[in-house]
């Protein structure tokens, strides 16, 4: 798959993505990502992006025409046109899942109060926000959205079940706990349970785990 980021800081948006597994899923060429600056398609001679909003109010707005003519430099036929931004629809797993299946994401980064809305009507497929607090900077968002996207492309993690075992896979249960060596740290156990060698009694307690901890984190879940 390929990945076009647009924003006023492309530095920011591929930082988390140079490193580790998404690196190494981007040395094997399963997906190719690219940050775009904004700037670039401003006809302004001070490179300017945006402007006050109409009606007044507080900040800036990113103006139509350097996204219009980022969209149409790197659109194909098979792009799906996504918009970083606070007011978007929730980014869950299945999201990433239904990401991971396209043939090119072109991510549009918000910043300061937003982005003229006309982008939004003639321009944007989906409105997508990572989760409700506010960031100062959308290229932050559009890195978490690459990453969890990423690491779902088929090869990106080196064992196949460790995307699917994990919590939201299924989305109405969190993870077990996890533990490791030393057996005994600092007078802190591991569960007996868990050195047992039974299986089917180790399955049983990290349903148990599992059920007890979305109870105590996320009881919206089981809700
Ligand atoms: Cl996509 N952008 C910003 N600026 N803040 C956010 C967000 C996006 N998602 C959650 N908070």
């Amino acid at each position: 798959m390929r990945i076009d980021i647009v924003t006023l800081f492309p530095e920011v948006a591929l930082a988390p993505l140079s490193d580790s597994i998404i690196q190494r899923a981007r040395d094997a060429g399963l997906v190719e990502v690219a940050a775009h600056q904004l700037r670039d398609w401003s006809e302004d001679k001070h490179r300017r992006v945006d402007d006050t909003p109409c009606g007044g109010g507080q900040g800036m707005v990113l103006q139509p025409g350097p996204i219009f003519a980022a969209v149409e430099a790197l659109r194909r036929p098979d792009t799906r046109v996504i918009l970083m931004t606070p007011q978007g629809r929730p980014f869950l797993q299945e999201t990433a899942r239904r990401f991971a299946s396209e043939g090119h994401l072109l991510i549009l980064c918000g910043h300061y109060e937003g982005v003229d809305h006309r982008v939004v009507e003639a321009l944007v497929d989906e409105e997508v926000s990572i989760g409700d607090y506010v960031l100062t900077n959308g290229a932050i968002a559009a890195a978490v959205v690459c990453d969890a996207v990423i690491r779902l492309l088929p090869g990106a993690l080196g064992d196949a079940r460790s995307s699917e075992e994990e919590s939201f896979s299924d989305p109405t249960r969190l993870e077990a706990p996890a533990y490791t060596r030393p057996v005994d740290f600092r007078g802190l156990k591991v569960p007996e349970v868990l050195l047992s060698g039974n299986h089917a009694k180790i399955r049983e307690w990290k349903e148990e785990q599992s059920i007890e901890r979305t109870r105590s984190n996320r009881p919206d879940l089981l809700a």
